[in-house]
């Protein structure tokens, strides 16, 4: 029989072009003061730049495009606010999420931890040439900065997962990066593989954000850190840190995957997997504040509530 597994047609992977000169740039989606939703962009000064009076109002139709930082730069004198008074929405329009699973040994051996008869099944697919993928959220589900997450009232073992995310358009190409989190409830998980989609998709399981980095590429984005902050009532109850360097598997290889016999006309997002598991006798509880802090893109940071 022939594996499902060998590679076929994938996608070719590449980064919208970006001049060195140009400071990083930062996509975001905000509401205006009058209650609409608006595209900006942010440079080095920390000011936003509305994209409305050129025409650009939509993020994923930006990034369709292989000359989009080119137009970006083109923009001057256009209206600028400051972050502080804008409220920032999360970065996706009707792009579904996705995520991949057991990319990194953290994750790999912390699963098998917890689960007493799914532990092969976890050892396998690191090594499989076929990664774990599954589906996380509708677009309009997923939860921006500032906002709340959740954690399943019926689950007594939560953890956040902090990843980074492909901003990835319809032709499979990786157009930005954002930070995600894969909220999980570990004891639903482990009592029964099966069991999985109830662990990971529930209201306010999925967070997306702040921005939208573009113009790095994969050589670029694996020299950035992700780190992880959980506050309790202004003490820090867990901390931790990971490269995204860790990362098992090529970006081509994630989402030539992604792509196979499915096509996504508004693009996709694909969150990378976790590097970061806090110790087995921690658990989320209400009120909790999480950061996530990707160097590359900036911090997304979350509080949480039961859903
Ligand atoms: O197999 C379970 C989910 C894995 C996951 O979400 C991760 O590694 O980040
Ligand atoms: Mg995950």
């Amino acid at each position: 029989m022939r594996s499902s597994s060998t590679a076929e047609s994938k996608p070719s992977i590449s980064i919208i072009p970006f001049r060195s000169d140009w400071p990083p740039m930062k996509l975001c989606r905000f509401e205006s003061r009058t209650g609409e939703v608006r595209v900006g962009f942010i440079g080095d000064s920390g000011l936003v730049t509305d994209l409305t009076p050129a025409g650009i109002s939509k993020v994923s139709e930006l990034l369709q495009r292989d000359d989009a930082l080119a137009e970006l730069k083109k923009q001057e004198k256009l209206p600028q606010v400051a972050l502080q008074q804008i409220h920032i929405l999360p970065p996706v329009e009707r792009q579904e999420v996705w995520a991949v699973g057991v990319t990194y040994l953290r994750s790999k051996k912390a699963r098998m931890e917890e689960s007493d008869f799914s532990a092969t099944a976890y050892d396998r697919v690191y090594d499989a040439a076929r990664p774990e993928l599954f589906f996380k959220a509708m677009p309009e589900k997923v939860v921006g900065h500032a906002d709340s997450v959740g954690i399943r009232k019926d689950a007594k073992w939560n953890v956040p997962e902090p990843e980074l995310a492909f901003v990835i358009n319809s032709r499979g190409r990786i157009a930005g990066f954002t930070i995600g989190n894969d909220m999980s409830s570990r004891d639903i998980e482990g009592e029964n593989l099966l069991y999985l989609p109830q662990a990971k998709i529930y209201d306010r399981s999925c967070a997306l954000g702040p921005f939208i980095r573009v113009g790095a590429d994969e050589t670029e984005a694996r020299t950035w850190s992700i780190q992880l902050q959980i506050e309790r009532g202004q003490k820090t109850v867990f901390e931790g840190k990971t490269s995204v360097a860790n990362i098992k598997r090529s970006f081509e290889e994630l989402v030539s995957y992604l792509f196979r016999s499915q096509t996504f006309p508004h693009g996709a997002i694909l969150l990378t997997g976790t590097g970061i598991v806090p110790g087995d006798d921690f658990t989320l509880v209400a009120g909790d504040v999480i950061r996530i802090e990707i160097s590359g893109i900036g911090t997304l940071e979350n509080s949480v509530v039961t859903v």
